[in-house]
């Protein structure tokens, strides 16, 4: 019999209200539609959503746990395959101590609620410093830049769309993307509604990307000089007496030394590096000072570059000195209905960096992390004394397709004395493990958005029911975290679960409702019933299956949820400042006809997982080379002719899209592709494998101030093949 169950879809940060249709006797999905009574995305869906069926259906996904025997995978049971990982792990750490072992999460696990609860609390019992997650090819520098300037790393200031009038976008391409660090189901609409109200949409990016084509303008930047532009903005508002700091005058600290430092960079200096001219610039900025209200929003070209921290730095200057930092219409600081109310007291202090560096090369951890980058060499590279990683978990992570330099990565995960993945398929990564321990697909677990209710463009809540019963003997993320967690200590995961219940009892101040399971929900729970809002809880949201609204973004917040030393805005940090000198000698980089190479993102596409989705993954090759017409022409290079392009560290072979959507000397190439590894079981993926762009991105090339890779602006050298 037909049943309708109300959920968010799990796949990207929009998380879109969804009405899965499902017979449950034969446990088929049968459609996905927008739920157009969710009070956040109000029906609108993309066609990932559709992949959810075939995710859930799909042959290839694993429901065991896969032991490898030389070339042979053999399904194991689940006491057989935690007893081993446990023994493994513990033995390799008592033999060579904690930091022989090293996790990586993957970015899955931010969409999981089980993962974000139990994930932290199952690499501390590891015990390992040596703890990586796809965080460094993506938000570092963001999030180094936020614990700067707020105090945590995690409060991110986010675009107000709904109620701005001028929204300028760098490095971000919210139209196939749908949105990042800026939860916001429905960019399409939203966008739309911004320009009918007679709002202005400016878009910088080296390829006139969807979202540049319904700007109002589009200015080409030579990749990594974000930091230059947004500079010159700075330099230009503070030329023209446009700073106006509003509300944050009282606290905010640094004005006088930012002035000082953006001399240098005034839009003259910046236009041979970053390609746009000044007088572009200084319209930019009398505009952005002019609007009633505006807002400047970076997002992964920002982050991923060399000037990552800086660039992301300069995107909240800039809207902190047009007044438009915490201010409605501007960038807002969401109330997460799981995060601690405005009054709890918090900790103020600067907030650590580097704590400990990495062995080979010496790179600084940053809120108990190290930078992915420097994963490979940290196993391929022992120490006199043996020292190095010796022993690998990753969590639903693909970092052989999604970071640097994969083919080394590749090569030093075949070196592992011992590695477990804990993940839906056997794909490019995961095939290097002695154990797969796969969770439950999305469907069949219940879950809550935590990290992107911190994100939110509109406050809200709504919890997503398990839509599908799992099969008896399939296990659930949370559980095998909390296992291998306990185990590897001598306990078990109840013991674990027990912990961090107490945890969050005291941290929150209430008691658990005892007639909860275990597991996240008593959790979340807690959380929601601690949180900001009088009333929510996990039986409220379970009262509304389509979700319940907070309210907009709200200004004012500052300097109240401020958490840095001062207790003010700080708009100079000097870990931040130290990292302009690098700067200003890139302005000696006039672009020098080199060619350099970046990444785009495709709507049926998410990361290197969706590929085994014949519903999304049908149709015309995806994985093509973008070249400008006048590089093709001076590269002998034909449209659908295929390319070979190199980079110090690897080349590969595509074929060739000719396009005056690239900026001249610039070409793109998706990343997440290069599905052809005769070990992986990924049958539809494999029919169009495409190539994997992080082939050619170097493990050298990070943002030096946060360790984050440099995934874009990649020298690169492209001929006829
Ligand atoms: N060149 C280049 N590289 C990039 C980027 C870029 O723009 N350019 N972008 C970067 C960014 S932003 C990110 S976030 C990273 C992503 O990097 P990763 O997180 O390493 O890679 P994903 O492709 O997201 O792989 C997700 C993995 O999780 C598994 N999986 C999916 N769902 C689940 C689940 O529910 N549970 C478990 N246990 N496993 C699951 C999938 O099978 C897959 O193995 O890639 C980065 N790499
Ligand atoms: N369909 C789909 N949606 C996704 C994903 C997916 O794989 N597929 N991945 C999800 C994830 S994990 C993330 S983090 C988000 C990312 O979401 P977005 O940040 O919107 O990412 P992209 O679409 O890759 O857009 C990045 C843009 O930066 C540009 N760029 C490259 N270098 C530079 C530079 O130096 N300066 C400037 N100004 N621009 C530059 C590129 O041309 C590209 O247009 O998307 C999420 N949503
Ligand atoms: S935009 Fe698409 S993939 Fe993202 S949550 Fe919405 S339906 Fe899912
Ligand atoms: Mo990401």
């Amino acid at each position: 019999m037909a049943e309708v169950v109300h959920r968010t879809c799990p796949l990207c940060e929009a998380h879109c209200g969804i009405a899965v249709e499902v017979d449950r006797d034969a446990g088929t999905v049968l459609g996905v539609r927008g739920d157009e009574h969710d009070v956040f995305s109000r029906g609108y869906l993309c066609p990932k959503a559709y992949g959810l069926k075939g995710l859930h259906e799909d042959p290839d996904r694993l429901r065991r746990p896969l032991r490898r025997r030389g070339q042979d995978w053999l399904e194991i049971g689940w006491e057989e395959a935690l007893s081993l990982v446990a023994e493994s792990l513990g033995g390799i750490r008592e033999q060579h101590g904690a930091d022989a072992l090293a996790t990586y999460l993957g970015n899955p696990n931010a969409h999981d609620l089980g993962s974000i609860l139990y994930g932290p609390t199952f690499q501390k019992a590891l015990g390992t410093r040596w703890r990586f997650s796809a965080t460094s090819v993506d938000q570092l520098p963001k999030m180094v830049s936020s614990s700067q300037l707020f105090g945590s790393p995690g409060r991110f200031a986010v675009p107000d769309v709904d109620h701005t009038d001028y929204l300028l976008v760098l490095g971000a391409n919210p139209l196939v993307s749908n949105g990042s660090l800026m939860t916001a189901p429905d960019m399409p609409g939203r966008l739309r509604a911004l320009r009918e109200r007679g709002g202005t949409l400016v878009v910088v990016d080296p390829r006139r990307t969807q979202t540049a084509e319904v700007a109002d303008r589009h200015l080409f930047i030579r990749p990594g000089t974000d930091a230059l532009f947004l500079f010159a903005l700075v330099q230009t508002l503070f030329a023209e007496d446009l700073v106006a700091l509003g509300h944050l005058e009282p606290f905010a600290h640094g004005l006088d030394e930012l002035r000082t430092l953006a001399k240098d960079f005034a839009p003259e200096a910046t236009a041979p590096a970053s390609g746009i001219a000044p007088d572009d610039v200084r319209r930019v900025a009398r505009e952005l000072a002019g609007a009633e209200r505006a807002v400047c929003y970076g997002r992964i070209g920002t982050c991923t570059q060399a000037f990552g921290t800086l660039a992301s730095w300069l995107v909240d200057v800039v809207n902190a000195l047009t007044g438009n930092l915490d201010r409605p219409g501007g960038a807002c600081f969401p109330r997460g209905p799981g995060t601690p109310a405005d009054d709890t007291p918090r900790k103020r202090g600067r907030f650590p960096f580097g704590r400990w560096r990495s062995r080979v090369r010496g790179l600084p951890e940053f809120a108990g992390e190290l930078p992915v980058a420097a994963l490979a060499e940290e196993i391929d590279t022992p120490g006199p004394d043996g020292e190095g990683v010796r022993a690998l978990v990753t969590v639903a992570g693909n970092p052989v397709l999604s970071t640097p330099n994969g083919a080394r990565l590749a090569r030093a995960l075949e070196r592992l004395e011992f590695m477990v993945s804990v993940d839906i398929y056997r794909n490019e990564t995961t095939r290097f493990a002695d154990v797969i321990l796969p969770p439950t697909g999305p469907l069949e677990r219940m879950n809550y958005d935590l990290v992107f209710d911190t994100v939110s463009v509109r406050n809200n809540a709504k919890l997503s029911p398990q839509v599908f019963e799992p099969p008896p003997d399939a296990r659930q993320q949370w559980w095998i975290l909390a296992e291998i967690a306990g185990r590897v200590n001598g306990s078990g995961g109840e013991a674990v679960d027990d912990l961090m219940l107490a945890g969050l009892q005291h941290a929150t101040g209430q008691e658990v409702d005892p007639d909860l399971p275990r597991g996240p929900e008593r959790l979340l729970d807690l959380m929601l019933r601690g949180g900001p809002y009088d009333g929510l809880s996990l039986a409220a949201l379970r009262d509304a299956p389509h979700g319940i609204d907070l309210g907009p973004l709200e200004g004012g917040r500052l300097p109240r949820i401020l958490a840095t030393e001062s207790g003010g805005l700080e708009l100079a940090p000097p870990l931040l400042t130290a990292d302009v000198p690098r700067l200003r000698a890139a302005l000696a980089d006039a672009a020098n006809g080199g060619l350099v190479l970046v990444g785009r993102r495709n709507m049926r596409s998410n990361n290197s997982w969706m590929h085994n989705v014949h519903a999304l993954a049908k149709g015309k090759d995806r994985c093509t080379l973008l070249v400008h017409p006048e590089d093709a022409e001076r590269l002998g290079l034909a449209d659908g002719a295929q390319a070979r392009v190199r980079s110090r560290v690897g080349e590969v072979v595509a074929p060739v899209r000719v396009s005056d959507e690239m900026m001249p000397g610039v070409v793109s190439l998706p990343h997440g592709h290069g599905h052809a590894d005769p070990d992986a079981r990924l049958a539809v993926a494999a029919r169009q494998p495409g190539v994997n762009s992080n082939l050619l991105t170097d493990e050298r090339g990070l943002d030096a101030l946060s360790g984050n890779a440099v995934l874009n602006g990649i020298p690169v050298e492209v001929v006829a093949a």
